[in-house]
């Protein structure tokens, strides 16, 4: 292929209505900033876009928890969202926002030219509405029992819990989390993308023209998505919070927030150009431009399927590359900010960068964890122990200690200044150096085309560690013994530490993409201009002249301790036991007490016979692990011992409930839940303030007892 004239990069906008962890940096940040800051290391023609999406139910919904309207929301965590990035050197050409007017001005357009060209469709159905509030709900304003798994708190658009995506019609006793009311179906109009009528392209352009060039997941999803049959999908929405829908007949409805935030990157481009003299339109719609689009996982089919069809239909580029990681877990368990389970952009820059000890190379350390941890292919883990190694083991004692031993030698031995080369002396060994630093270059270069950071980021590691290996071989400090006998050796100790600081301007270049910061505070070192760090350069052993002196070494890593890992580890625990009793839960299931005085429907005494209900005793109980609902409970029931998996342990220590008698459903069929079969049913009362307790007699009665 041609080399590409311009790339436009994108990384997905973050909802702004709270703060981002680090799972979503190392997911559609850190590479995206990656690989940009490599195409411009190349001189090529960028522009990395990124904003806060600043609509969508997420806002409204956050504005309730917080008790504030949802401008206040996003007005409060785009400037921290947009800060965070900044100290963590991600190099957004511009952060933008969908709240700008220029946004709202250019999804209308992009909605009126689609509307205008009859690429859409007016349908009429019948959606939920609450009387009370007298408003449509949202997917995410209905709450009720997942048809999947039981879970009584899965929203209208998906089950948090076990991952499914659901409609509103699939919740079992839908109830409106506004008013805590069951809602009614009321008939409303709304505008459809018909992409059944997109299948052909999709498919051929997917999973025939990218099959190859696009990494697995994302072809993955796009076929079954595809396979599944492609749906027409609302554009629209009724919700008053958004962009409206810029049509007469439209009152009260707003763009779907899927619709305009991808049309974010297009209006963040065009904010782009005008703050620096500059045409936007090449970049969406020159067939010479590159779109590539770094996103999270679950937003795939929105940047490979929907906005594609979206892009093609107004006459745009289309993206030539979506990539995707898979999910990085922490410490075991699923990130997730809601349940105190994540590390905050925001916190880890409060604790590690903006300490007496930190500093910026803290920002870099996160970055290459991360990067190394990359969950490309597979889900990976982030462990505090695994970043102390990778920092202690990896850039403290190889990348690190390289730089400063070269640093320190060079001054020690060569008076501060590069010291000369004299082509006469050269031995395999420099060779071999040089040769690897050649290598290295094109290996890297080559992992950063096809967006393999993980393996780009090894390879610079791997070329300080041969450095490492050949200083070590060459061990100048040995041969500056010999000087007073062979002064001629101050050669041989010139031609090492010459190549090493050659060495460590190359490692500069290649570092720079990852460790933008470290690459600085080696430039400093040796006193260069930025310029040095251009691709080109790379390779070369003549980056730094004879002669020229270089200042003092500073510490580019400094080594963590374990108490500082440990008190990480604290702080995660804590942090998650106080957002599993978060207020806004219990408030939300205050909004169903309502429920408790609905009555069911009469049954007849042969129904209710069916029903094996027998006393049992629990002799022990355990938490089930990544799930912090369920307790596995052993029964005795006298006729047999049961395991029992029951979704009381945020109600009960386990400790506390063995010996205790119980009611027990012994005729309910085996149902799995988290890999554990579970045998029957434990009877529990729940109160009006949403306290459990046990169904029990007030004498111990002997276990198997039947209950009628
Ligand atoms: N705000 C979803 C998310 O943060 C969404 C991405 C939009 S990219 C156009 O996961
Ligand atoms: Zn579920």
């Amino acid at each position: 292929m041609n080399q590409p004239k311009r790339y436009l990069v994108t990384s997905a906008l973050p909802y702004a209505n709270g703060l981002k962890h680090i799972g979503h940096l190392a997911g559609a940040y850190i590479p995206a900033d990656i690989y940009v800051r490599y195409l411009r290391a190349q001189k090529r023609d960028v522009v990395f876009v990124c904003g806060s999406d600043e609509h969508g139910t997420a806002i409204p919904i956050q504005a309730m928890k917080e008790g504030t309207t949802p401008q206040a929301i996003i007005d409060k965590y785009h400037p921290i969202i947009e800060q965070n990035f900044k100290d963590l050197g991600i190099s957004f050409n511009i952060y933008h926002r969908t709240s700008a007017p220029i946004h709202h001005t250019t999804a209308q357009e992009f909605f009126t030219v689609l509307n205008d060209k009859g690429d859409l469709e007016i349908k009429e159905s019948e959606q939920y509405y609450d009387e009370e509030t007298k408003t449509f709900l949202a997917d995410r304003f209905i709450k009720g029992t997942c048809p999947n798994c039981g879970n009584d708190g899965a929203y209208g658009d998906q089950c948090e819990k076990c991952g499914k995506s659901l409609s509103p019609d699939e919740l079992i006793n839908p109830v409106s989390t506004l008013s805590g009311k069951t809602p009614i179906k009321k008939a409303t109009k709304h505008w459809y993308l018909p992409l059944n009528k997109h299948e052909e392209f999709l498919r051929e352009w997917i999973l025939k023209e990218h099959k190859d060039d696009w990494r697995a997941n994302v072809v993955g999803q796009c076929k079954s998505w595809i396979d599944g049959g492609l749906q027409p999908r609302a554009v629209t929405r009724d919700l008053d919070w958004g962009v409206k829908v810029p049509l007469q007949e439209a009152n009260g409805k707003v763009l779907y927030v899927w619709f305009d935030a991808p049309i974010g990157y297009i209006s963040a481009t065009k904010q782009w150009a005008l703050d620096n003299d500059k045409d936007w339109k090449p970049y969406w719609q020159s067939s010479d431009t590159q779109l590539i689009h770094f996103i999270g996982k679950d937003n795939i089919v929105f940047h490979a399927i929907i906005f594609p069809a979206m892009l093609k239909l107004h006459g745009n580029i289309l993206p030539s590359f979506v990539t995707s990681n898979e999910f990085m877990n922490l410490e075991g368990d699923k990130m997730s900010t809601s349940r105190g389970w994540s590390i905050e952009m925001d916190e880890y820059i409060n604790d590690w960068i903006k300490q007496p000890n930190g500093g910026e190379s803290m920002a870099d350390v996160l970055r290459y964890y991360l990067t190394a941890i990359a969950p490309e292919t597979k889900d990976s883990e982030f462990t505090w122990k695994g970043f102390q190694d990778a920092n202690n083991n990896e850039l403290v004692s190889i990348f690190g200690n390289y730089v400063n031993r070269t640093f320190v030698l060079m001054h020690k031995l060569c008076g501060g200044k590069v010291p000369a080369f004299h082509n006469n002396l050269i031995d395999e060994v420099d060779k071999e150096l040089i040769e690897s630093i050649q290598n290295s270059k094109i290996k890297i270069q080559n992992c950063l085309e096809e967006f393999k950071f993980r393996d780009a980021q090894f390879e610079v590691i791997d070329l300080a560690r041969k450095a490492n290996q050949y200083m070590q071989k060459k061990e100048p400090w040995i041969v500056a013994k010999s000087l007073i006998e062979n002064p001629e050796n101050q050669k041989l100790i010139d031609n090492c530490l010459h190549l090493c600081l050659q060495l460590t301007a190359n490692l500069a270049i290649l570092i720079n993409p990852f460790l933008p910061f470290t690459a600085k505070k080696m430039l400093y070192m040796m006193k260069v201009v930025d310029k040095m760090l251009d691709w080109q350069n790379a390779g070369s052993v003549k980056l730094l002249s004879v002669g020229y002196s270089l200042r003092e070494p500073q510490l580019l890593f400094r080594k963590i301790e374990t108490e500082e890992i440990n008190k990480q580890l604290e702080k995660l625990k804590q942090k998650s036991i106080a957002n599993n009793q978060q207020p806004i839960e219990k408030k939300m299931e205050e909004a169903k007490q309502p429920e408790i005085t609905n009555l069911k429907s009469e049954i007849v005494f042969d129904d209710f016979a069916k029903i094996d209900l027998r006393v049992g005793t629990i002799t022990a109980a355990e938490k089930v692990e990544k799930a912090d609902k369920l307790l596995k409970l052993t029964v005795n029931l006298g006729f047999e011992t049961r395991t029992i998996v029951s979704g009381i342990a945020l109600h009960f220590k386990p400790e506390d409930i063995v010996g205790k008698q119980v009611t027990v459903v012994c005729n309910l069929a085996p149902r799995k839940m988290r890999g554990i079969e579970s045998n029957g049913m434990i009877l529990m009362a729940e109160d009006k303030n949403g306290k459990l307790h046990f169904i029990n007699s007030n004498n111990k009665i002997d276990e198997g007892s039947t209950v009628s």
